[in-house]
């Protein structure tokens, strides 16, 4: 559904059809059999440019036929993921916990059993580096699970008070974030329950680690580095502004979780690399304003974009762009000190490369279930062969496509999560707190089916992604954004504009997120008449004339322009 034409539209019509990836330099070719060992020359900021995967590994590829997805499940499978286009994966938690999603660790120095044990990892990290494919593992600092020894044998790894303290109070619900210790019986010791709290911010089940211990601190760097020696390339660091509480009750953002993560940072950063990692990267889960994700860019390298990500999926539920709008409004005003391919001094830390993009994450409604209707209603799941299913099938699918153009039009490092190129919808929440709906099983033929076909959204994520690795990859990655004014097309018209240098090739974007054709015109837009489209929705027209592109785009239509 993408194509890909150069079109000079004023002088004469000249069509001449390429593709992006094959005329790629920057990138190593997405073919799908293995490269061959000739890694790239290290750079300090390897992220910058690469689309990176999220995997929750149990439900992504069962290797050894037990039901339950695994390591080796997902190396058999790095080849089509690279075909995807996908440069780096992301692995939500792999050590050993006594849950399924592994948020509760019991151990940070090793891997689940049941995902393949550590020689698995092994293999995995050997096999993803010999595509130039780099891993990072979610890294659980906050919270241990209450099953890990250390809430036995150490309880000083721990908060406690001799009772509920009510200045602590869990953010974002205010509520209660102390618990009573259970009675504990291990071979050797009988800890009874006491009248002593521990802090659990998330449950009791997740005690919250005492990182102002610095036998903690130690720990923790220890379990880094481990996996820093075999070879992981970096960590996604949960949870990552509620790590070192305030004396005052203070949960979030204090100024010890600051200088906790920056510290950490620069001890893994002084051990060099071994086992073929890449210079460590950090990126942070700091889910709230983005104001405050920006106060965290001298202290990690990377910050997931949650305002835009609800933009996004906003404008495409609500057939506008004015949520879209407004997130990259506030992105712009916390990344004000604008893109390092422009030069400006100040924007060593604080640039819009600093965010990490994405649609929808673990912790959500899958974007297909979102967009499909409203999450948790069981009639969603209802078969309807009336003439309005169909119609809305097609719907949804162009709203997917439009979600996905959009990601990669974006400043910083895009994040996709599991099975979004072809559009699972996970299972209905039985509850609120279902989120296992959200971590279904990948069904590998329905993605062969997806790959045979050259007009399935898993080949628009394809196209997609194939933007990331050519010619326009540094400034689609680091080029300043700049929205434009659109003149007519209505609510759902947008276009912005990403660019290298002022005054120099830039590549523009434009979209309707609206359920009705849109015909506009943006302003400011210095061309020379020659306007190559790099890649677009069926149907969309695009001309330059008297410095104004002209767009004609269906519902939820986008194009990508470069201009000259
Ligand atoms: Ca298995």
């Amino acid at each position: 559904m993408c194509y890909h034409a150069r079109v000079k539209l004023i002088a004469f019509a000249r069509v001449v059809t390429f593709c992006l990836a094959a005329s790629s330099s920057a990138s190593p070719s997405p073919s799908p059999s293995p490269s061959p060992p000739s890694p790239p020359a290290p750079d300090a900021e390897w992220w910058r440019g690469d689309v990176f995967y999220e995997i929750y590994p149990r439900a992504f590829a069962d290797s050894n036929g037990d039901g339950v997805g695994d390591l080796r499940g997902i190396a058999q499978h790095l080849d089509d993921l690279k075909a995807l286009g996908v440069d780096d994966l992301w692995l939500t938690p792999i050590n050993p916990s006594p849950s399924e999603h592994g948020y509760d660790v019991t151990d940070y120095e090793d891997v689940a059993q049941d995902l393949g044990g550590l020689a698995a990892l092994d293999e995995l990290v050997k096999a993803a580096h010999a595509r130039h494919m780099r891993i990072v593992i979610d890294f659980v600092l906050n919270h241990s699970s209450v099953k890990h020894p250390w809430f036995t044998a150490h309880p000083e790894y721990y908060v406690w008070r001799d009772k509920p303290d009510d200045r602590f109070r869990r953010p974002w619900d205010n509520a209660n974030v102390w618990h009573r210790a259970p009675t504990t019986t291990t071979s050797t010791t009988t800890t009874p329950a006491s009248d002593r709290v521990y802090l659990g911010l998330f449950w009791s089940g997740m005690p919250d680690l005492n990182l102002a211990n610095e036998d903690v601190v130690k720990a923790m760097e220890h379990a880094l580095l481990f996996w820093r020696k075999r070879g992981v390339d970096g960590f996604r660091i949960d949870a990552a502004r509620y790590l070192v509480e305030g004396e005052d009750g203070t949960m979030a953002d204090t100024k010890a979780t600051h200088e906790l993560l920056a510290r950490i940072r620069r001890d893994v950063d002084a051990v060099p690399p071994a086992n073929g990692a890449s210079p460590a990267l950090f990126i942070g889960e700091i889910w709230t304003d983005d104001a405050t994700i920006a106060s965290y860019a001298a202290d990690v390298d990377l910050a997931f974009s949650f305002g835009i990500a609800k933009g996004i999926v906003d404008s495409l539920a609500d057939n506008s762009r004015s949520p879209l709008v407004e997130a990259l409004q506030s992105a712009e005003a916390a990344f004000a000190v604008g893109s390092p391919l422009v030069g400006d001094a100040r924007s060593s830390a604080r640039d819009v490369s600093f965010q990490a993009p994405f649609l929808t994450n673990h912790d959500m409604p899958r974007i297909a279930r979102v967009l499909a209707g409203s999450p948790g209603s069981p009639s969603d799941a209802a078969v309807d062969v009336s003439k309005t299913a169909a119609t809305s099938a097609h719907v949804l699918d162009a709203k997917l496509r439009l979600a996905a153009a959009t990601l990669m039009a974006l400043p910083g490092t895009p994040f996709l999560y599991y099975a979004e190129e072809v559009g699972m919808a996970g299972a209905a929440p039985r509850n609120a707190h279902d989120d296992a709906s959200q971590r279904t099983h990948l069904e590998w033929r329905d993605v062969a089916a997806e790959r045979a076909d050259p007009h399935s959204l898993w080949s628009a994520y394809r196209e997609l992604l194939a933007l990331r690795h050519g010619p326009a990859r540094e400034v689609l990655a680091r080029g300043a954004l700049e929205r434009l004014h659109v003149d007519g097309g209505g609510r759902g018209a947008f276009a912005m504009a990403r660019s290298a240098k002022p005054d120099q090739a830039r590549v523009v974007f434009v979209a309707n997120f609206a359920d009705a054709p849109a015909v506009f015109d943006v302003d400011a837009v210095v061309g020379r008449g020659l306007a190559p489209v790099l890649c677009a929705s069926p149907v969309a027209v695009i001309s330059v004339e008297k410095e104004k592109l002209h767009a004609t785009l269906p519902a939820f239509g986008f194009a990508f322009v470069e201009l000259e």
